[in-house]
């Protein structure tokens, strides 16, 4: 049979990739084309995205696909992470720099919206975990700081989407990362009416929904030739969020097992038909974002390498460049449980300091307080595996299950000692892979769009049957 061949772009936030899929009809190949860096900007005391960098290397991933395949690319598909979005005026011009989820505008937000709507009718509305990242809170902050902006305001998209009108000029709001927006009721998969009017947020912004595996269009004419294209290639909506897209390639085993999509953030849950909205689940703040294949992923958003990405950051600064292989010996050589931290905790977002705020935060909780890489390493990765502990007891408390197996995908599989970390402290066996999960949910979504494959029951017994997968059995706790 001749190789199908996709292409997926998966923006996570701090790199991106574009990555090929050659389909042979029954097993999966990955060919990483290109890399990118992709950190956030400031720009005086806001952090932005770098969008025009995005397109610029969504571009570049493209022309390194057609000349590989030799023009013989079967559809491309664009996710990235959640929430956040571009504004278009009246003529389809990007407005404003499209602002990071993690800029400090929406410090003072959410007691401003609850002042309208209490968290229980948001909650009950939309399903979705309340977080200060949402874009309800990005765009309520907007229209209080910069009213011009909604004023004048004619089209909102999704990072995903923006790139797909980039890159198509057509306008679509893709279900999975619209429903990241905590703007959109899961049951009805519409946008809130209520919680528009009540904020008074305009919804004639938002665009017509589109599902994984819709067609959002065929490249441009002017990229057609900017990239020297010989056919068409159209563009396909994916799970856009890459979270969706990560479960959707995620080989789990049975109802006894949940996800842990491990990248900047990590993601634990289990995939549901209808979702769980009830004061339980709101009390313990879990998520029911819409996934791939009209699925709901419950799930709790939680702090992720973000932690250690930061720390080596600041390291770097302080003449200290460490690799992670480094990073990671140092962990294995510290003491263990020697300190814990809440690794959701708001000083932790987006400090200045990661070292530091993880300092302060020990002296605050009267910890003694850890000095050298390896110790702050250690107690991240073991926070970690401690906090998926407590979320693993509350999902099996909200949905009546027994979890046995966490089957952790993403970059975090790289990582052999969170994944041993995490079967021993939760005390459940680890299956880890794939490691480019995200992107093989995009490229899975991409087939099923093309009659390639059946359905994605079809598409993870493809994954377990293409690629490795490594297995963590708990050791005893000394
Ligand atoms: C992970 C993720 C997550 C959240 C966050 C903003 O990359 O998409 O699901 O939405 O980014």
């Amino acid at each position: 049979k001749q190789l199908t061949k996709v292409l997926a772009c998966d923006l996570g936030a701090s790199s991106g990739r574009s990555i090929l899929g050659k389909f042979d009809g029954e097993k999966l190949t990955l060919d990483i084309l290109h890399k990118f860096n992709n950190n956030g900007v400031y720009l005086n005391n806001n952090f932005h995205w770098n969008t025009l960098k995005q397109f610029v290397e969504i571009k570049n991933g493209i022309r390194k696909a057609i000349q590989k395949t030799n023009h013989n690319l079967a559809s491309i598909g664009i996710d990235t992470w959640g929430v956040d979005y571009g504004l278009l005026d009246n003529t389809g011009s990007l407005m404003s720099v499209p602002f990071h989820y993690r800029d400090q505008r929406t410090n003072k937000t959410l007691s401003k919206v609850f002042k309208n709507i209490s968290k229980q009718e948001l909650y009950s509305e939309t399903g979705i975990q309340i977080m200060q990242v949402n874009t309800i809170f990005q765009l309520y902050s907007e229209l209080k700081e910069r009213p011009w902006l909604l004023e004048n305001a004619k089209d909102l998209l999704f990072t995903p989407d923006l790139l797909n009108y980039f890159l198509t000029g057509n306008k679509f709001n893709e279900a999975t990362i619209a429903s990241t927006s905590q703007l959109l009721n899961p049951l009805q998969r519409k946008w809130s009416s209520k919680i528009f009017n009540t904020l008074n947020l305009p919804q004639s912004i938002m665009q017509q929904i589109v599902f994984p595996g819709q067609k959002i269009g065929n490249i441009n004419s002017k990229i057609k030739d900017e990239l020297a294209l010989q056919k068409d290639i159209p563009i396909i909506a994916v799970g856009s969020h890459d979270t969706a897209s990560a479960i959707a390639a995620t080989p789990i085993v049975d109802q006894n097992s949940v996800f842990l999509s491990s990248g900047t953030w990590s993601l634990l849950g289990i995939e549901l038909d209808k979702p769980i909205i009830s004061a339980k689940s709101l009390q313990k703040n879990f998520t029911n974002e819409l996934g791939v294949g009209s699925k709901v992923t419950f799930l709790k958003n939680l702090t992720g390498l973000w932690l250690i990405q930061e720390c080596k950051r600041a390291w770097k600064r302080e003449g200290k460049n460490l690799s992670y292989k480094a990073i990671n010996e140092a962990a294995r050589k510290a003491k263990p449980f020697k300190y814990q931290i809440d690794t959701d905790h708001s000083s932790f977002i987006n400090p200045a300091n990661m070292p530091a705020a993880i300092k302060t935060y020990c002296k605050k909780t009267k910890q003694s307080v850890p000095e050298q890489p390896g110790e702050i390493a250690r107690l991240i990765y073991e926070s970690l595996a401690q906090k998926y502990k407590e979320v693993i007891q509350e999902l099996e408390k909200l949905t009546d299950k027994k979890i046995k197996t966490i089957n952790v995908v993403g970059g975090g599989t790289k990582s052999e000692l969170l994944c041993q970390y995490t079967a021993n402290i939760t005390k459940r066996k680890v299956i880890a892979g794939p490691i480019e999960a995200t992107a093989v949910g995009n490229i899975l979504t991409q087939l099923i769009a093309l009659g390639e494959i059946k359905d994605l029951k079809e598409g993870r017994e493809i994954v377990k049957n293409s690629i490795d997968l490594k297995v963590y059995e708990p050791e005893e706790l000394l």
